[in-house]
């Protein structure tokens, strides 16, 4: 087979023409507010919050500061029930509140936490669960507001996979106590850099409001160490134009999904994920999964052969982030603890997906994948 003419990344980031940019940014410059809440920052929370079917959401620099500032915003302590199959940020976020994170198995059909996991986890020093929406499928989420709610713990979900999925009908950060989000480049939304947290009160988005202030709530306040992770007005001018191109966007991602489900259907060893019920998807990622003895090759074997034809995919989540230094430690990391995800991060490949991925190569990538050839 020949190779792929030119290297196609797992993503790229979905732009408007600069054109279209262009007077935001002469708006930017004429009135000189660079940021701390400025009027596109204003405008893109309103219509975010509309937009996603949330009451209240607050703008930040990325994702991960969300997360770091949500576990603050609950004054959460102690210890947290959450999933190794992420991206390395969701556990991080505890490190930096120096909070034990407590690893608990993902469940096989999603790679989710398993609910049914999570109460055996629980100790004295349980404070909250912090599960993942991964690929933005969405996690358990009314069996895991059951367990919390019967040991009175906070639920923060990650998101960051998550915008603009619906579950049952409503925005899927309508769960929990928080949900954060990501609007990295190469998220499904992207402002270059950026993220949220949703919440449920107006009291509540204070608190954020002032934590992503340095902690001032006034001129002269300050209600507690707050970092600066405010999103700047360059970054919600982009949000406010990209918006607008949000849902052409998930159609393309659709088209592109689809075309990958019917070319790596019957392959023998390839999996691919189910479709979650009750679910308007975002088709963030396209994860696959290989078994060597069926497939005939390893994971890895495989990802290495696309990188030498040009397909630059890849295993998100491996390592599973107990396996790095920082955790690997920690009583819960052990293999035997975290079977079905130890599983999974061995046999995952998230496939090329953006807007612009064009149908060809999608075919020639799924043709890579059938072929002898490879083998
Ligand atoms: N929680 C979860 C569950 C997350 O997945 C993430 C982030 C977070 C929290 C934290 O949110 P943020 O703080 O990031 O807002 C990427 C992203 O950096 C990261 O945002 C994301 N998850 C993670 C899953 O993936 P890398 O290291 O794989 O990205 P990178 O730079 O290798 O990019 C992948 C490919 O995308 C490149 O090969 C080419 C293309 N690309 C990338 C960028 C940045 C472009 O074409 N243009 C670009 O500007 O982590």
């Amino acid at each position: 087979m020949k190779k792929l003419d030119n290297p196609i990344y797992v993503t790229q980031p979905s732009l408007p023409e600069l054109e279209e940019f262009i007077p935001y940014l002469q708006q930017i410059w004429d009135n000189k507010i660079l940021t701390n809440n400025g009027p596109f920052h204003k405008k893109l929370e309103k219509e975010l919050a509309d937009f996603l079917g949330v009451p209240y959401i607050s703008l930040f620099a990325n994702g991960t500061l969300a997360l770091v500032s949500a576990l603050q915003v609950l004054r959460i302590t102690g210890e947290v029930i959450t999933t190794p199959y992420s991206f390395v940020a969701t556990t991080h976020s505890l490190w930096w509140n120096n909070i034990k994170p407590v690893f608990v198995d993902i469940e096989p059909e999603f790679g989710n936490i398993d609910p049914e996991k999570i109460e055996a986890a629980i100790t004295p020093k349980t404070t909250a669960i912090l599960p993942v929406h991964v690929y933005g499928n969405p996690c358990k989420v009314e069996r895991i507001q059951e367990i919390a709610d019967i040991y009175g713990l906070k639920v923060i979900y990650d998101a960051a996979h998550c915008f603009g999925v619906n579950y049952k009908k409503q925005g899927i950060c309508n769960f929990g106590d928080l949900s954060i989000l990501s609007f990295h480049a190469t998220k499904v939304f992207n402002t270059m850099e950026g993220g949220a947290i949703v919440c449920h009160d107006k009291a509540t988005k204070k608190r954020i409001d002032y934590l992503k202030n340095f902690g001032f709530a006034g001129e002269t306040t300050v209600m507690a160490p707050g970092i600066n992770s405010k999103m700047n007005e360059m970054q919600a001018a982009l949000g406010l134009v990209q918006i607008k191109h949000y849902q052409e966007n998930i159609t393309k991602r659709k088209t592109i999904v689809d075309s990958y489900r019917k070319g790596l259907a019957n392959i023998e060893g390839i999996t691919m994920l189910p479709l979650p019920e009750n679910t308007d998807s975002n088709h963030a990622y396209f994860p696959i999964f290989v078994d060597e003895k069926t497939y005939g090759i390893s994971r890895d074997q495989l990802y290495e052969k696309l990188k030498q034809n040009n397909i630059f995919a890849r295993r998100y989540f491996y390592p599973l982030i107990s396996e790095f230094p920082m955790y690997k430690g920690l009583e819960s990391s052990c293999t035997e603890n975290l079977s079905t995800a130890n599983r999974m991060a061995k046999e995952v490949i998230c496939l090329p997906l953006y807007p612009d991925l064009l149908l060809e190569t999608v075919s020639e990538i799924c043709l890579y994948i059938n072929s002898k050839a490879i083998k």
